[in-house]
């Protein structure tokens, strides 16, 4: 199971929304087991398909810290069917936005519906990171990055050095 690369910002295809998974079938379990090897390897947290330049509404998700046993989520057609008023905030940081972290609001709980590994249908409670995580992996299947919920200044200033960044290790490569 080969690692895929993770596209950084900016590039179109993180702006795109996904599209609904029609069947949980092996093509799609193969990809859900590539996103969690590339997401451990990174390492980070979560994984939507979208950065890994697939748009499919697929994510992987894993919380545990490192002496604990792992503990993979997989997300197939995840919706949120509530979201808490009261919020929290945590310091988020993104694959696709290396070397930037923010403190973002979000609501502090959440439910959602999804189907699991394999294709059966599940509900969710979660709260803590792991309903931050998880709104900030259904926000990239929507085509929405963390930095989007910074002032315009900021946004724009993390965009332009990720493009300068971008350009100058194409300079290393020729
Ligand atoms: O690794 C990640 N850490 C993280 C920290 C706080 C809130 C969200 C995240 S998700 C991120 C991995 C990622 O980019 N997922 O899309
Ligand atoms: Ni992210």
């Amino acid at each position: 199971m080969p690692k895929r690369n993770i596209i950084i910002e900016p590039d179109p295809i993180l702006r795109k929304k996904s599209k609904l998974i029609e069947t949980v079938n092996s093509e799609l379990k193969i990809l859900m087991d590539d996103m969690l090897e590339t997401m451990y390897e990174a390492p980070g947290i979560g994984l939507a398909a979208v950065q890994i330049g697939i748009l499919k509404r697929v994510i992987v998700i894993d919380i545990s810290k490192e002496p604990e046993k792992k503990s993979p989520l997989f997300l197939v057609n995840p919706t949120i069917t509530y979201k808490s008023k009261d919020t929290s905030i945590y310091e988020e940081g993104c694959l696709s936005l290396p070397g930037y972290f923010a403190e973002i609001e979000r609501p502090a709980e959440c439910h959602l519906d999804y189907l699991d590994y394999h294709g059966k249908k599940q509900e969710l409670k979660a709260k803590g990171l792991l309903a931050t995580c998880i709104q900030h992996e259904l926000d990239h299947l929507n085509g929405i990055l963390f930095i989007d919920y910074l002032s315009k200044l900021k946004k724009d200033m993390i965009i332009k050095k990720l493009k300068k960044q971008k350009n100058n290790l194409n300079k290393i490569v020729i």
